[in-house]
């Protein structure tokens, strides 16, 4: 175990956040990897952590001002053992092969907790959206498209959003691919509804997180009503967390982006979330912005270089890490546990670092990790796949249902994984057991490829 971190390290010793993932999976393995060595002689971990294929490629575009600008492109193609490469793509400055790794190695393990025939892969670019003009941003997609096309389809590769890449990012990729392919297949997801995209695709990751939570606190007979929520970011997943927490009766109390965050003691409410998604989505500004409309609210500026983050320090029943990775670190878990949080379900992909996590379990939090608890946006990509192959839409309901299915599949998956190998609740050591061992078997399977 300890050798194959060496040798990810040794490797390639500047991807710190692959090396986080690639190690928390393998420490939970570790009793699977014990009991079967033939793992060993097939070198399955040496596999696993070595992409099928990355491909990196330059896209430049041209700005407003006619100026020629440069940015990096890159698919990770880390695994199609159980299905096509699956998994989103991030627009954002700090996005390098590094970071795109670990995600494509979480992405492969949680496809594999959703049941649905989808293998793992993310891409995206050091492109920052911000401030940018929609023609910029069109101009820039298209660029971007001009070489991802030729190594993505339908059956081999389906690229979604992330961070920075929503419903007008997506459309303009599948404009320009559908331009050069000449053909409309459902080659990315989270297409807008008119023209192939699923009912439920943009709510799906935070309606899930909620979801997830709600098996978690079922499991100590609890309900969400009335829990008083924490919600980090204040995109997608952001939005669709608080969305689904104000339905069921919970009070959201926070929101953030990367500059600061805004606490409302009274509770984000419906219209106040609403207008939450007009400034975000379509005037696409600050969060600050916020306590300008509702004064009662609070505006903390989030300092960067700060060894904890305010937001984390609020009281709260529950917790919803929804913006980014290792967004919260051992002294904001320390916070959040010394304010008797006792629920974190993760809408972001690792948001909490290692040691943070160590704080989570030890205090007997109800912790949901990302590669579990935010399966629910990539499940319905799986089934926006679906919708499209049969050319068939289904309803809201319908969608919502299955969506629901899914999520309490996946919890119990990682309940009866944590309680097989001795840690009963430990949804960690659970979700990444179930998902590695369904990952493993496929590779097995299908020989030395
Ligand atoms: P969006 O781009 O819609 O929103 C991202 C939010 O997080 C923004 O509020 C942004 O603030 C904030 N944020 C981004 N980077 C940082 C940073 N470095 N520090 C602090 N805040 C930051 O992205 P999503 O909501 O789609 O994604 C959020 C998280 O959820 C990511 O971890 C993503 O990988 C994960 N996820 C997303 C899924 C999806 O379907 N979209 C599915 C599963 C997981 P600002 O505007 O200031 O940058
Ligand atoms: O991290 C994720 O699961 C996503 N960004 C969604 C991926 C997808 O293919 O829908």
């Amino acid at each position: 175990m300890l050798d194959i971190l060496t040798y990810v390290k040794e490797k390639d010793p500047n991807e710190r956040e692959f090396h986080q993932a690639v190690s928390e999976v393998f420490e939970s393995v570790k009793p699977v990897i014990d009991q079967n060595p033939e793992y060993a002689q097939l070198k399955i971990l040496e596999r696993l952590v070595e992409p099928e294929r990355v491909i990196l490629f330059r896209v430049p575009w041209v700005d407003d001002r006619g100026e020629v600008q440069v940015n990096r492109g890159y698919r990770v193609e880390m695994n199609s053992c159980i299905g096509p490469y699956k998994g989103g793509l991030r627009f954002h400055p700090s996005v390098n092969l590094g970071i795109l790794k670990f995600l494509a190695f979480e992405q492969v393990f949680k496809n594999a907790l959703t049941t649905l025939p989808m293998g793992g892969g993310k891409g995206g670019s050091d492109f920052d959206p911000k401030g940018k003009s929609d023609g910029e941003v069109m101009r820039f997609c298209q660029s971007f498209m001009l070489e991802l096309f030729r190594h993505i389809g339908h059956n081999t590769d389906v690229p979604a959003g992330d961070i920075g890449v929503g419903a007008r990012e997506i459309g303009f990729l599948f404009g320009m691919y559908k331009k050069i392919r000449n053909e409309f297949t459902g080659v990315l997801t989270g297409k807008s509804i008119n023209w192939g995209g699923s009912l439920i695709r943009p709510e799906a990751t935070g309606y899930g997180s909620v979801y997830f939570a709600v098996e978690m606190l079922k499991t100590r007979n609890l309900s969400i009503k009335d829990k008083t929520c924490i919600v980090s970011g204040s995109g997608n997943v952001a939005q669709f967390t608080a969305e689904k927490l104000i339905e069921l009766g919970a009070k959201v109390v926070t929101l953030s982006d990367s500059s600061g965050c805004i606490y409302d003691e009274k509770g984000i409410d419906v219209q106040k979330l609403a207008y939450v998604k007009t400034l975000k989505n379509i005037r696409r500004g600050r969060i600050k912005e916020y306590v300008d409309k509702y004064p009662e609210a609070v505006y903390t500026p989030i300092d960067p270089i700060a060894d904890f983050n305010p937001l984390w320090n609020y009281q709260g029943d529950c917790a919803f890490p929804s913006a980014t990775q290792n967004e919260i670190n051992a002294k904001d878990a320390q916070n959040l546990v010394n304010n008797k949080v006792f629920l974190v379900s993760e809408g972001a992909n690792m948001p909490t670092t290692p040691d943070g996590v160590d704080i989570f379990l030890d205090n007997d939090i109800l912790y949901g990790p990302g590669k579990a608890a935010n399966a629910g946006g990539v499940s319905v990509s799986g089934l926006e796949m679906s919708q499209n192959s049969s050319r068939l839409n289904w309803t809201r309901e319908e969608v919502d249902r299955r969506l629901k299915l899914i999520m309490e599949n996946i919890h119990k998956t990682c309940m009866d994984a944590s309680t097989e190998y001795g840690a009963p609740g430990n949804y960690l050591k659970g979700a990444n057991i179930a998902g590695f061992l369904k990952v493993v078997n496929a590779m097995i399977d299908q020989g030395v490829v």
